[in-house]
């Protein structure tokens, strides 16, 4: 019998369940506001099958999608495989045929040419369909009623890139979907795939440019005027994957690039800013530009957060000896020259959260995940193998930081956000949180907790016990009724 590797990527929250289920009428302690109405969805990383390789890594399971629906104050909840090609492929074959992260020379020769990509990262809503993505290859469109897998979505088949982000960005105002895709012309190039998708999801524009070198380009921003792509140096070699290595390798001596061009711009009118040496930046919360300034808030360390990819490049760095900050970078677009001006706006953290409506523009206020200095040591697990024990609210402007500490032990993984009806009010915020039942590592239980998105300090307004431990998350979406009544699939 085949077994799960006892490492980091499968222990604690990463401990395999590997079950499709559905449950209604969920125990709710407190109130649901009413305006929670709709599905979080959220995308969780799974093992179908034993891996090929001991030192599998989280990022590499199968993608499951996770729905939290709320309806007339009732809470239900699904999760369900996508069915991509590779899981069908798998459970026809009853084991992994696809090997290490992001390296077909070490699949089984059985599904050469198999689209490879397990859509485990992000659901993303747009032009009334919901996706499943994961940044190496197109996305997965699912039924959000059902849950059923219908396809690779290539736009119609419009969509000449071979990838697309897991992190989109959607304009307040004009609905329209700005993305990309890296290695878009195949693995290890340089080809980056710049694409706006408008209101009603029609591929309108794709510009090619070239990267400066082959990197995990993971999120991107838009501001009113501008399109920002911060890049930093872990990098990929075909000659590495060939002999059967890491994908990514993350290279401490090599500069770090931001590209910026009109939103609406061809790649010719791209600026490129050279950046500090070594650091990584996996999310950004948000940017926007005033009076031609363009300003970036990253959330950045000095080196790569996952230990797999710092160790592929020589760097052996303990985990929580790693710095960061939540960093501005900004970028005075009426200078000739290529300056970054940098300045620290909050503690180390990552998972960020903003108002849908904030996107793209000066903001008041955001959230993301970090450590609580009283909160002890977190449950492992999680995308790096080591969970966030609080949530931040940062007012970037006036630096205001407020906390929500969990218990010892507990986990917590990004929210997401939800408009009120009363004006004036910030919303809330919903999150699952894993509150241990014993000291043996995998034993939790999971909740969803609801908290005012402006008073996080505030005990939680309502608690929806799962009754189970959930597998960690990596990043989820809130899609109201409306958009669930909009769907291009329906229920039945
Ligand atoms: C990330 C997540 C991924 C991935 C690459 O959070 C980077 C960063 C869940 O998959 O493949
Ligand atoms: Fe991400």
């Amino acid at each position: 019998m085949p077994q799960f590797p006892q490492t980091i990527h499968f222990i604690g929250s990463n401990t395999p369940r590997r079950e499709e289920y559905s449950l209604s009428d969920l125990e709710i302690i407190g109130t649901i506001p009413k305006e929670i109405d709709g599905a979080f969805f959220r995308a969780v990383p799974e093992n179908a099958q034993v891996p090929m390789f001991e030192d599998d890594v989280a990022l590499s399971a199968d993608g499951m999608i996770s729905r939290v629906l709320f309806e007339n104050g009732r809470v239900g909840f699904d999760i369900r495989y996508v069915k991509t090609a590779r899981f069908l492929a798998e459970k026809a074959a009853g084991r992994a045929l696809f090997g290490r992260y992001r390296n077909p020379f070490t699949d089984d020769p059985s599904v050469a040419g198999v689209d490879r990509t397990v859509a485990n990262t992000t659901p993303v809503w747009h032009g009334n369909r919901l996706l499943m993505t994961k940044e190496d290859g197109r996305g997965y469109e699912i039924n959000p009623h059902t849950l059923e897998t219908i396809g690779s979505w290539d736009y119609l088949g419009k969509l000449r890139s071979e990838t697309m982000t897991a992190h989109p960005r959607i304009d307040p105002e004009t609905g329209e979907m700005f993305f990309f895709g890296y290695e878009a012309g195949g693995l290890c190039s340089r080809d980056v795939a710049y694409c706006i998708a408008d209101r009603a999801g029609n591929l309108v524009s794709e510009q090619w440019f070239d990267a400066p070198y082959c990197s995990a380009i993971h999120d991107f921003c838009i501001t009113e005027n501008y399109a920002v792509f911060p890049i930093f140096p872990t990098t990929a070699d075909l000659d590495r994957l060939k002999a059967g290595g890491e994908h990514w390798a993350h290279q401490q001596d090599l500069e770090s690039w931001v590209a910026i061009l009109p939103r609406y711009g061809k790649a010719a009118d791209i600026r490129w800013f050279r950046g500090p040496k070594g650091v990584s930046g996996f999310h950004h919360l948000n940017a926007f530009d005033v009076d031609g300034t363009v300003h970036v808030d990253i959330c950045l360390s000095e080196t790569n957060a996952f230990p797999f990819m710092r160790e592929a490049g020589g760097i052996h760095k303990d985990q929580r000896e790693i710095q960061g900050a939540l960093t501005r970078w900004s970028f005075d677009m009426n200078k000739p020259d290529d300056v970054i001006i940098e300045r620290p706006l909050g503690p180390p953290g990552d998972l960020p959260r903003l108002r849908d409506q904030d996107q793209g523009r000066a903001y008041a206020g955001g959230w993301y995940l970090s450590m609580n200095p009283q909160g002890g040591p977190p449950m492992l697990g999680g995308p790096v193998g080591v969970n966030f024990n609080a949530l931040l609210r940062i007012e970037p402007e006036t630096g205001k930081l407020d906390l929500m500490g969990l218990p010892p032990g507990a986990a917590i993984s990004e929210p997401a956000h939800v408009v009120s009806s009363t004006p004036g009010h910030g919303g809330w915020l919903l999150m699952v949180i894993d509150i241990p039942r014993s000291p043996v590592p995998g034993d939790y239980l999971s909740e969803v907790w609801i908290v005012e998105a402006d008073r996080i300090s505030a005990p939680p307004v309502a608690i929806i016990k799962i009754g189970r431990p959930l597998r960690s998350q990596v990043h989820g979406t809130w899609v109201s009724r409306q958009q669930l009544d909009s769907a291009v699939h329906k229920a039945g």
